[in-house]
């Protein structure tokens, strides 16, 4: 496979509502972001992927598009929006737009025409069906609680919508949506961005019939995941997406398909370059290792060797054909260092970087979430008023209205909740962690006053900075980037051990994910030299006098 840019690339993630507040109305905005251009510059990142930004009635915070080729007030403006392009391609960074195509809002004047009757030119470009007994079509569930359907009284009809009521879903199936996508996405290109992050792109193809999933006792409606994941003619939409909007043009682009539920098998032809789909996925399978497979927020544990299990497994799989996107957390899921190292605080500051060093140190395109670069932890969430997630709180009162256990629900959330990502970013100790001057949508972290990006961004001991150095590394390494990748120790639950190998250069990288120092004597790899550590005073030179590994000691070590 001929290596491409985005190969050696790592993006980093904004999530605008809760980055920063230029104007103090208590909610990110574009302007914001453009304040803050230096600091993904300092930090090395090549591409930013901008969550949505575009005109929305915000009923999941941007993900229920009402109009695809404006900027909603909130953020700013298309001027703003072309500011930020050009001051991240001053600083040789890209943009990735965040591209919400399996559904639209239901104030998208789309859906408004095709609500509007049944024969309506637009009403087959939803999905419309006739009730089923009086009842929904099928038994599918919403992800945000309750059924997948809403019934709309003035034409007689149920429409689809996989999660809010307010996100229907497009029919893939008519080719003049799909014109209008392209078209849609094509305008942006030309705009000057570099790319999509496409938001679960592998639902848009669903199972001929919309039959019903298989039941759930004790369950009205159920995830049927398998009835829409991966459809019978996903991989042709895809295809033909890139050759009506990427084929004929000039330049470097990024493309990278969100994809819950996706097989290793599938990925595997989502990304391959012959078939020119997408350059890479987002797959699910680590971050659903510690949740119930119904229930996201009834968590199970984390299986450590599961988790390492998975991440080498895809590794491997995608060793010969297909590319991996590399990420430990993003705007849908628990912070990671809360979640996958140990947000203790003797253990915080070392875990942060550990588990940095695992995902940095595979073979892949690594994704920062912000704030993930200074171990921004889970939010102290107590009671369901702090929540504003669509989906917690649905779930909530779901729970609730069925008299179920409302504490174990609100422990869950607090867990498992999507707020947690989305507290705003921690630039300061001043009081609203400098994000904004007003009061913020959402409750700031109260361990902003110490940690904070000021307090990092100059202290060579920071996570900051062990973030930088991950990047910096992957430059002058090309093999950490590209080289191929082998698993050592598979059995350990503890221990993570791989190797790179590439232009010439043998790395090993070994993380010990808990608090119990580990020894670890791989003679063979005796006399090489360190490259980044993550303790203090580790040797310069692994041998004898160097094979006790302390707690959430992380070490990337180069043979000649
Ligand atoms: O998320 C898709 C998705 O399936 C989950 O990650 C989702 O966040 C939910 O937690 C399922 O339990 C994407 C977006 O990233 C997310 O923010 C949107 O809410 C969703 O699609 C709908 O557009």
């Amino acid at each position: 496979m001929t290596d491409t840019w985005w190969q050696s690339a790592v993006v980093y993630q904004v999530y605008p509502r809760s980055f920063a507040d230029s104007d103090g109305d208590g909610i990110g905005d574009l302007r914001g972001v453009i304040d803050r251009l230096d600091h993904l510059a300092l930090l090395g990142v090549d591409v930013l992927w901008l969550s949505p930004v575009y005109r929305s009635p915000m009923a999941d915070n941007g993900y229920d598009i009402s109009d695809y080729q404006d900027i909603d007030p909130l953020f700013g403006t298309l001027a703003d929006l072309d500011d930020l392009v050009a001051g991240l391609h001053d600083r040789g960074i890209k943009l990735v737009m965040d591209l919400v195509v399996n559904h639209t809002s239901d104030e998208h004047a789309w859906f408004v025409e095709s609500r509007s009757s049944r024969d309506n030119p637009k009403r087959d470009w939803y999905l419309w069906r006739d009730p089923r007994d009086g009842r929904a079509p099928n038994n599918w569930g919403s992800a945000f609680s309750g059924p997948a359907w809403t019934f709309d009284e003035p034409t007689g009809q149920y429409y689809l919508h996989l999660f809010d009521r307010k996100q229907p879903d497009l029919n893939w199936e008519n080719p003049e949506v799909r014109a209008a996508v392209h078209a849609m996405m094509n305008w942006w290109l030309d705009r000057g961005v570099d790319g999509f992050r496409m938001d679960v792109i592998n639902f848009i193809s669903k199972a001929e019939g919309l039959p019903d999933a298989p039941p759930v006792p004790g369950r009205d409606v159920v995830s049927a995941f398998d009835l829409y994941a991966d459809g019978p003619r996903v991989h042709e939409f895809l295809a033909e997406m890139h050759r009506e909007v990427f084929a004929g043009r000039d330049g470097q682009f990024l493309t990278v398909g969100e994809m819950p539920g996706v097989t290793l098998e599938q990925a595997r032809l989502y990304t391959d370059p012959d078939r020119a789909e997408v350059d890479m996925v987002f797959q699910f399978e680590h971050v659903m290792l510690d949740q119930d497979r119904h229930d996201k927020f009834q968590p199970v544990g984390l299986d450590q060797l599961a988790l390492k299990r998975s991440l080498f497994r895809w590794q491997e799989g995608l060793a010969d054909v297909g590319w991996n996107s590399l990420y430990w957390n993003n705007h849908d899921q628990p912070r990671a260092v809360s979640r996958f190292g140990d947000d203790h605080p003797d253990w915080w500051l070392a875990s942060a970087k550990a588990i940095a060093t695992v995902l940095h140190g595979l073979r892949g395109t690594p994704y920062v979430y912000q704030g993930e670069e200074l171990g921004m932890t889970n939010f102290p969430f107590a009671s369901p008023e702090q929540h504003r997630d669509v989906e917690a709180v649905n779930y909530h009162a779901t729970v609730v209205a069925a008299g179920g256990d409302a504490t174990a629900a609100l422990a869950g959330m607090a867990v498992m909740g999507r707020d947690n990502a989305r507290t705003p970013m921690q630039w300061d100790a001043s009081q609203q962690a400098g994000f904004t001057t007003g009061l913020p949508w959402i409750e700031v972290n109260p361990n902003h006053g110490w940690l904070n990006a000021a307090a990092q961004v100059e202290d060579p001991a920071s996570v900051f900075a062990h973030y930088r150095a991950l990047i910096r590394l992957r430059r002058e390494r090309p093999a950490l980037a590209t080289g191929g990748f082998a698993a050592l120790l598979e059995d350990d639950p503890v221990l993570w051990a791989y190797t790179r190998t590439g232009d010439g250069e043998r790395l090993l990288v070994v993380v010990n994910a808990g608090r119990e120092p580990r020894d670890l004597r791989l003679e063979e790899w005796y006399g090489a030299e360190l490259l980044l550590g993550n303790l203090p005073g580790t040797p310069a030179t692994y041998d004898g006098s160097a094979t006790t590994w302390a707690g959430w000691d992380a070490r990337i070590y180069a043979l000649r």
